[in-house]
């Protein structure tokens, strides 16, 4: 495979790793814990895995020998920069354990453990993909590990592979999966562990005990980086306005994060949007005084970052969603309606309120909300074009105010959504060594005879050094959710807090980035250099840390 300089030079990057972690470790019990919600029903559906203790690795003085053992992994959900490290950090964990410890890796996500198609992973296979970007190594896919048999099917492969522990790295609702998994396995005596590792780019999957999701760092700052270009050309040419959509899913740190970064004139946080019921409306004219204020100034141009979730929390629109979501749960008849029949037929069946407002939305958008669940029942978000959505719609209403002689300017728009462009990237330091450390902390709780915990790396704002590994129960993050149309335990999603550092720093600058242009370029991820440059950690962990 041909490589480029910057391939080959990362390569021999070394990943940092806690101090805890680097010779001998012991695994310390904390208090026993419990779930965040719904306690006893939790309880009740994981008998064997709930209250379990917080565990937090050390340094030990003891040199203790383990038995060589075979582990399985999985990559599951959406890509995430750092994936191919927490493999690395396992393959390193298990063989510093024993060095005869084998790796498994499951082809193509979860289900490759129900279709018994998987590989060894090799320090050979291993050396290409140390550092590097994407979930390439054996793929990722989104079946949803849930039923009875699928766990019944997998064990037959673990079984002959003599697997005694498998990890999982995903988003929440993998590892809410990984959970329900070590729970049937531990109720069967199956002989196998389960730990899960918190992947996603959206940066939803954390808590007091888990700081952050991998690939959220990597995938932020390439985005910052790409968004501060377009700021550059949009403050040159002083022509176009930007309306830029990031991934995310429901969550919106990844428009805060990036706001943070490159300073623009617009961002929309859908909690706050929930949180102050506007409507489309609301939403709208905000954006358009801003685009007219700048436009009386003799600016017009400018940026407006938008979370693709956004439609989701809207309250008229999350309450049209949330019917539409247990229509099509419901429906199966739907999918075999003729595609210029489905709106009709939509609008036929839903509460008079929500036919109102499907309606009332412009055909793609309606047509966008329609489509499939993915396999764990949420709207495909990413498919929603809310950029252009909101762009028109602001169109339309400062023609309207150009008329009537409130608006005099020219509102030119482009638009761009960026997800897929970071979620491969190569990963930052950050999470390289993030990652490295959750594969070797997952390795010391497989030794440990842990299941149903989750790898925590903490303490994350200060030098790798001094970062604290540990175990979580799965459990202890659960609720009680509605999914499909049934009440689920789930992992509780992280949303953007709006009490938090990171949201109030945004919210107390937001005017002066709005109508002055106060652009920050952030540039590429330096990988080699001062640390002051190229070890940072997101801004949103940062204020959130101090
Ligand atoms: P995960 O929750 O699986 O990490 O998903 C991340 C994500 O990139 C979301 O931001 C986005 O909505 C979704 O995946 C897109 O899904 P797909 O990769 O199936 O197009």
């Amino acid at each position: 495979m041909t490589k480029s300089a910057l391939q080959i030079a990362r390569a021999l990057y070394q990943p940092k790793l806690p101090t805890s972690l680097k010779g001998n470790t012991k695994a310390v019990e904390g208090e026993k814990t419990q779930s965040v919600a719904n306690q006893d029903e939790i309880k009740a559906l994981f008998p064997n895995t709930y209250g379990m203790p917080v565990i937090r690795f050390e340094e030990s003085n003891e040199n203790v020998e383990f038995p060589a053992i075979n582990v399985g992994v999985i990559l599951s959900g959406g890509q995430a920069p750092g994936g191919h490290n927490v493999i690395s950090g396992l393959f390193d964990g298990i063989k510093k354990l024993n060095p005869a410890s084998k790796l498994y890796g499951f082809i193509l996500g979860p289900g490759g453990l129900v279709d018994h198609n998987y590989k060894e992973l090799t320090s050979e296979i291993i050396d290409e993909y140390r550092n590097t970007g994407g979930f390439d190594i054996i793929g990722s896919g989104r079946t949803k590990l849930e039923k009875k048999e699928q766990f019944d099917k997998g064990l037959e492969i673990l079984k002959e592979l003599n697997i005694k522990a498998l990890v999982i790295i995903g988003g929440d609702d993998s590892n809410t999966n990984a959970c329900v998994l070590a729970e049937y396995y531990a109720s069967i005596n199956a002989g196998v562990q389960v730990i899960g590792c918190p992947k996603t780019i959206d940066g939803d999957l954390k808590n007091a005990m888990i700081e952050t999701s991998f690939g959220f760092d990597t995938a932020c700052k390439v985005y910052s980086e790409v968004i501060g270009n377009i700021q550059r050309d949009c403050n040159s040419a002083r022509k176009y306005w930007h309306f830029i959509k990031l991934m995310g899913r429901s969550a919106s740190h990844i428009a805060l994060e990036c706001a943070l970064q490159v300073q623009p004139n617009v961002c929309i946080i859908s909690e706050e949007v929930e949180k102050k019921n506007m409507s489309l409306d609301d939403i709208v004219t905000y954006i358009a005084e801003i685009v007219a204020k700048r436009a009386a100034n003799g600016d017009n141009f400018g940026t407006v970052l938008i979370p693709e979730g956004l439609v989701e929390f809207i309250p008229a629109m999350k309450r049209l969603i949330a019917e539409l979501n247990d229509f099509l749960a419901e429906n199966k008849e739907f999918a075999l309606i003729k595609k210029s029949h489905k709106r009709e037929y939509i609008i036929s069946k839903l509460s008079k309120e929500n036919a109102a407002i499907y309606e009332s939305l412009p055909e793609v958008v309606a047509r966008q909300l329609a489509l499939d669940r993915d396999p764990h029942g949420n709207v495909q978000v990413s498919l929603i074009e809310t950029e252009k959505l909101l762009s028109e719609m602001v169109g339309k209403k400062l023609a309207e105010w150009k008329e009537q002689g409130k608006y005099v300017g020219k509102f030119s728009a482009l638009h761009h959504f960026f997800g897929y462009e970071g979620r491969c990237a190569t990963p930052s330091n950050f999470d390289a060594d993030y990652c490295y450390s959750l594969g070797y902390t997952a390795a010391q709780l497989i030794a440990n005879g842990k299941t149903g915990y989750m790898s925590s790396v903490r303490n994350t704002t200060a030098p790798a050094d001094q970062w604290i590994a540990g175990g979580v129960p799965i459990t202890m993050m659960m609720n009680m959710e509605k999914r499909s149309g049934e009440m689920k335990p789930v992992i509780q999603k992280a949303l953007v807090d709006l009490n938090g550092k990171p949201f109030k720093t945004f919210a107390e600058n937001r005017e002066n980035w709005a109508l002055n242009t106060e652009y920050v370029y952030p540039g590429p991820i330096q990988y080699f250099g001062p640390t002051e440059v190229c070890d940072q950690p997101t801004k949103t962990l940062f204020l959130e840390q101090h």
